[in-house]
């Protein structure tokens, strides 16, 4: 498990080459393991997105919701891993959080204004594959341009 960390924040930074602004928020995502206290309801669902900058608005946005634990988005298989408090949200609130700051979700569509303002390298393509199974590799990163 470790290592799938690692290799997340890896890339995280591989991103950030990319998309030099905003580089410090990120460090506050990678751990995300202990949710073990509470009735934590898990739950994983696909989101677009592209790089280590799409990562912390998307892990921002989520987080932001009143009741969420804990957070993880996977930028190789465009989806994200949430757990919170069921007695205080739910899952489609998180879904919307997440649409709000720019980003489609499998269930609700992102809003175009906020994705209008995300930096360039973070304008996904809107028909790119989410909540991709751990076995296929998507190759992103090298032809999202829109
Ligand atoms: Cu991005």
């Amino acid at each position: 498990m470790k290592k799938v960390i690692l290799s997340v924040a890896a890339i995280a930074v591989l991103g950030f080459t990319s998309c030099k602004n905003e580089t410090k928020k990120e460090t506050e995502t990678t751990t995300t393991e202990m949710s073990k206290d509470m009735a934590m309801t898990n739950l994983s669902f696909g989101v677009r997105g592209n790089c280590g900058m799409c990562k912390s608005t998307i892990e921002k946005a989520a987080n932001g919701v009143e009741g969420v634990a804990s957070v993880n988005w996977d930028v190789d298989k465009k989806k994200i891993d949430v757990s919170f408090d069921d007695s205080k949200t739910d899952a489609m609130a998180i879904h919307k959080a997440i649409a709000a700051s720019g980003y489609d979700t499998e269930k609700v569509e992102g809003d175009e204004e906020a994705y209008e303002d995300l930096p360039g390298c973070c304008k996904y393509d809107h028909d790119m594959m989410m909540n991709q199974s751990g076995e296929t590799k998507s190759d992103d990163h090298s032809n999202q341009d829109h």
